[in-house]
């Protein structure tokens, strides 16, 4: 019973919640609200301003309750399950976590064996899955605990996704493709972890679509760069991520096609994500009936009593709430948020035009994957629908949905 009294103090939920937003990444939250009731918070100082100071006594109040009356620990996380065990201490072999599920895909025979680190509401999450499915490439998925990523402990870079890309010799024909599942028992398998939505989706674009000479040669195309950004911090950043690297394919006559395409992949990730948050919990009752929809697809009845489950919608809500409003006002947004947010779907169906089904013409580009993957991630909100209702998005976001779950990508494949 001891080990269940666990108060979580006020400066610990900032310490969660203000990397979160800055990181602008706030789409997943909920759920790294509600684990952090299960277990305590990292360790790290606490040197940050206290933002919201209204909420902080309620919070302070809901979540040490709630922290009280919860079970311990929990292998759920909104109904998905986590990644068991993440224990690197014997050797570095990241292969040792048990996979939360498995995605199959008619392209089973690349050769490459992937894993996907993620948490599953988070935009750019979503955009790689969207990739992934369109192209019907199979794939693990590992679910972070977003708030003590043990899982991601193998790894300096502590952004999700990250995904893990196991070479098998890469056969060209079945025969030879049964022969190398047998020699893998005696061979050293090749690994190797991508970093960024992005940056994942550029080099398996490039080693899928275009490039099949080896994961080894297309990466090192994809160097990192260390460098200073705006507040003086030391990122690091593959500064072509938004470039495919095209071999015996490209086309002089594509050139201004793939600018556009690259120019709308960098407008999603950049402009439109920062639209999401301050929409989906524009106020009280809509970041209400947002938690109550991540109680739904997440099947907290099950897993929580009534009385906690409450207490976590209600705490949530007035948190994200509060959140969306400085979001707002960091990103400039209209006086009415939607207005920002139907502008930005505006401008995308005007850049399609009429003649276009999708960005890329006949099928979605990589474009229109990111875009849709980005808002899938707000599927049920109250947003949505009044992003359907209001602009003249729905057609094109159903259409790209058909061609994702049904792998039209599949035969684009060079394998
Ligand atoms: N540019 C990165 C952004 C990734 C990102 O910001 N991820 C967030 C979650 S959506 C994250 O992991 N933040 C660190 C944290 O929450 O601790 C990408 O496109 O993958
Ligand atoms: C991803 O980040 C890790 C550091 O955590 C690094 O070792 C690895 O080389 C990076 N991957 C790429 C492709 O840059
Ligand atoms: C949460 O709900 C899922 C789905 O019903 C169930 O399988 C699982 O056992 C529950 N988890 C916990 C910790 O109760
Ligand atoms: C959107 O339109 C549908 C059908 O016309 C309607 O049932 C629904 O209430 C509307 N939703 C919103 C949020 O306006």
């Amino acid at each position: 019973m001891a080990s269940r009294f666990r108060i979580i103090k006020t400066h610990q939920i900032f310490n969660f919640l203000i990397p979160t937003v800055k990181q602008k990444c706030t789409v997943y939250l909920p759920q790294r609200l509600i684990n952090s009731a299960y277990s305590a918070p990292p360790k790290r100082e606490f040197s940050r301003k206290l933002i919201f100071g209204a909420t902080a006594g309620a919070m302070g109040i809901g979540l040490g309750l709630y922290s009280y009356l919860s079970p311990p620990e929990s292998k759920y996380l909104a109904g998905i399950p986590l990644a068991e065990k993440a224990d690197f201490t014997r050797n570095d072999n990241i292969m040792d976590i048990k996979p939360s599920r498995e995605v199959s895909g008619p392209a089973s025979a690349l050769g490459l064996d992937l894993t996907l680190y993620q948490y599953q509401t988070c935009p750019f999450c979503c955009k790689v899955r969207a990739f992934l499915e369109f192209y019907g490439i199979p794939y693990k998925v590992i679910e972070v605990n977003p708030v003590m990523r043990q899982q991601l402990k193998f790894s300096k870079y502590k952004k999700v996704p990250i995904l893990i890309v196991q070479e098998k010799e890469s056969p060209k024909s079945e025969f030879l493709w049964i022969s190398a599942k047998i020699s893998t028992l005696g061979t050293k398998i090749k690994q190797q972890q991508l970093n960024d939505s992005t940056v994942i989706i550029s080099i398996l674009g490039s080693l899928f679509l275009d490039l099949p000479s080896g994961l080894d040669s297309v990466l090192k195309y994809y160097v990192p760069m260390t460098y200073k950004n705006e507040d003086g911090k030391e990122v690091e950043e593959v500064m072509n991520k938004y470039f495919l690297m095209f071999g015996d394919n490209y086309e002089k006559n594509t050139e201004t096609y793939l600018k556009k395409e690259r120019q709308w992949r960098k407008w999603a990730d950049n402009e439109f994500v920062h639209l999401i948050s301050p929409n989906i919990y524009r106020t009280y009752d809509e970041a209400l009936q947002a938690f109550n929809y991540f109680s739904e697809v997440g099947e907290w009845e099950k897993n929580f009593s009534m009385f906690e489950r409450l207490i976590v919608i209600y705490v949530g809500a007035t948190a994200m709430y509060f959140v969306g409003k400085r979001l707002k006002k960091k990103y400039s947004l209209k006086e009415d948020v939607r207005q920002s947010l139907y502008d930005g779907c505006k401008l995308w169906m005007k850049e399609i035009g009429s003649k276009r089904k999708f960005m890329g013409g006949e099928m979605p580009n990589l474009a229109d994957l990111a875009m849709y993957g980005i808002l899938s991630s707000f599927e049920g909100c109250v947003a949505f629908q009044d992003l359907i209702n209001n602009t003249n998005i729905g057609p094109w976001y159903y259409n790209v949905k058909e061609a994702v779950t049904n792998h039209y990508g599949y035969q684009k494949l060079k394998i």
